[in-house]
């Protein structure tokens, strides 16, 4: 019994850790030490990116500006977007999406790193889905304190959201949002205007989870529980 309760515990110790669903750090597959060509394929796990209300990618540096936190050298890309609303305009509906699935995980935590350009918007909303279709503001904005800077680790933690967890349609939204106070987009940099042709750089795009425990676990932990306390009771 006692091989048992152990059992039981080192199995429920262990899925309570949280590990890496997915990770995206755009890097080209084979390096090739341009960081103009990179990969919008996970280099961990599995998800998609796609781009929100008429964005536009290309892959550029994610060593430059101070970097993000990607170890790579030589060929440390970023996802680079460009083609943002006009002044005024959709508010909150463009940027990046990220589908993951979160089956078998719950306690879902999200983190990215960040390069606002000078112009690009000071703002930006963290938005997700659990349907795939609607989209919700999850927290406050986050703001650029500066332009032509990388803002690393970001991150959501989402584990008040059930209906996250173990869910195929999970997906979340990085999107421009206007400043609050104006209702206008306004420019990372504080001596710089907004401009359509700005860009947004994402790198080490990161969603982690822990395992759903199994029935078998559990099964095993009420098992090791019993045999405790009928030991006790002797
Ligand atoms: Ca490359
Ligand atoms: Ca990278």
């Amino acid at each position: 019994m006692k091989t048992i309760l152990f059992t039981a515990f080192a199995v429920l110790a262990a899925s309570s850790q949280a590990a890496i669903i997915t990770q995206w750090n755009f890097n080209s597959v084979t390096p090739d030490a341009n960081t103009s060509t990179g990969s919008a394929t996970p280099s961990i796990g599995a998800g998609t990116v796609a781009l929100v209300g008429g964005t536009t990618s290309t892959f550029a540096s994610g060593d430059a500006s101070g970097g993000s936190t990607d170890p790579a050298t030589g060929d440390d890309s970023a996802w680079n977007l460009s083609t943002w609303a006009a002044q005024g305009t959709e508010n909150k509906l463009r940027g990046a999406q990220f589908n993951v699935s979160t089956a078998g995980q719950l306690n879902i935590k999200v983190s990215w790193d960040q390069r606002h350009s000078n112009t690009s918007s000071k703002f930006i909303q963290f938005q997700y889905s659990v349907n795939g279709v609607d989209f919700v503001d999850f927290g406050s904005a986050f703001e650029a304190t500066a332009g032509d800077t990388w803002f690393n680790t970001r991150s959501v933690d989402l584990s008040s959201i059930s209906a996250v967890n173990d869910n195929a349609n999970f997906a979340f939204r990085v999107v421009a949002a206007f400043d609050p106070a104006t209702g206008q987009y306004v420019a990372s940099n504080a001596t710089s205007a907004y401009g359509t042709t700005s860009t947004q750089r994402f790198d080490m795009v990161t969603v982690e989870g822990e395992p759903v425990p199994e029935p078998a676990t559990m099964a095993l932990l009420g098992l090791g529980l019993a045999a405790a306390a009928r030991k006790r009771r002797k």
